[in-house]
């Protein structure tokens, strides 16, 4: 099978003079098989004309051919669902997640030498569990601000809950995990379906080197589900994040740098190729 790799994204731009910026307005990636490129193409092209945030001054498309061998398969996250009131009590919910799985993380040990324990090592991790707790409590609060700050971002923060530092290269841009698609998806959409391209990219992220968790916020005006998402968890969707239309929306990665390197992590998202076998398509 021939397979092709096709990017979009779209801007507009805004301000003047000095103020003058590029503002993203739509993006989507797609792995697709030779004959359905063009088709796939111009429903790429029909989507950014005619997104909720705006009339795009600018409409990047770029196709690249894509080597079998080169692409890991991997299955979808498990999907559970909750479903809330009200949207703080949806914000509520997802960071309470979160927290849990940040501090469990950061409470297990780099690797399982429980076996080779000796005392030296038994009281440096009660040290490190000090330190963590630190860490951990820190995090609870600094969460809804993490949050704030990727509002004017076109990718997601990289958040190292070892060291609580931002670590993606450019922090107005943040990271992007691209080269990903439902596998057995060819089918031509112009208008997006958020659940299966969030659920694809979650499980891309999730398997990550280093990847602790995800929490993410749709910035689309009128779409107020988001989710958060581990190999642990799953992929919850929690069905109401945010006020319909509020337009601030954003990703964060929560990574663990005792865990993998920065660099692997950034790596595998911008550049592997992966296809996500959604079992249950319904
Ligand atoms: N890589 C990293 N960050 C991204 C990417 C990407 N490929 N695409 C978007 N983002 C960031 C970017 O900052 C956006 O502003 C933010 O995430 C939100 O992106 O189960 O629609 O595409 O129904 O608006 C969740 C679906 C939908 C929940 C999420 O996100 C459900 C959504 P959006
Ligand atoms: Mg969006």
């Amino acid at each position: 099978m021939e397979y092709y790799s096709l990017k979009m994204r779209a801007s507009q731009q805004v301000g003047e003079g000095e103020q003058k910026r590029e503002q993203h307005i739509s993006g989507a990636e797609r792995i697709v098989n030779r004959d359905s490129v063009e088709a796939v193409c111009t429903a790429m092209v029909r989507r950014a004309m005619t997104h909720s945030k705006g009339d795009p001054d600018f409409i990047n498309v770029k196709i690249e051919k894509v080597h079998e061998s080169d692409i890991q398969i991997l299955k979808a996250l498990p999907v559970t669902r909750v479903d809330v009131e009200t949207w703080q009590e949806g914000l509520e919910k997802a960071f309470g997640l979160i927290n849990k799985t940040v501090s469990d993380g950061l409470l297990l040990p780099k690797e399982d030498n429980s076996t080779k324990a000796t005392s030296c090592q038994v009281s440096y991790s009660f040290a490190r569990s000090d330190e963590y707790g630190v860490l951990i409590k820190d995090f609870a609060q600094k969460l809804p601000e993490l949050l704030r700050a990727t509002f004017p971002m076109r990718g997601a923060m990289l958040y190292d809950i070892a060291t609580g530092e931002r670590l993606e290269p450019d922090h107005e841009r943040g990271v992007r995990a691209t080269y990903m698609d439902a596998l057995h998806s060819s089918e031509v959409d112009g208008c997006k379906n958020h659940f299966n391209e969030a659920i694809v990219l979650a499980t891309k992220v999730a398997n990550a080197p280093g990847m602790v968790a995800e929490f993410c916020v749709s910035d689309d005006p009128n779409y107020v589900t988001g989710y958060v998402a581990s190999k642990e968890l799953g992929y919850v969707r929690i069905m109401k994040m945010k006020e319909m239309g509020d337009e601030n929306g954003g990703r964060i990665f929560l990574f663990d740098s005792r865990k993998a390197s920065a660099e692997e992590c950034i790596e595998y998202l911008q550049k592997k190729k992966v296809l996500v076998e959604i079992a249950d398509r319904t």
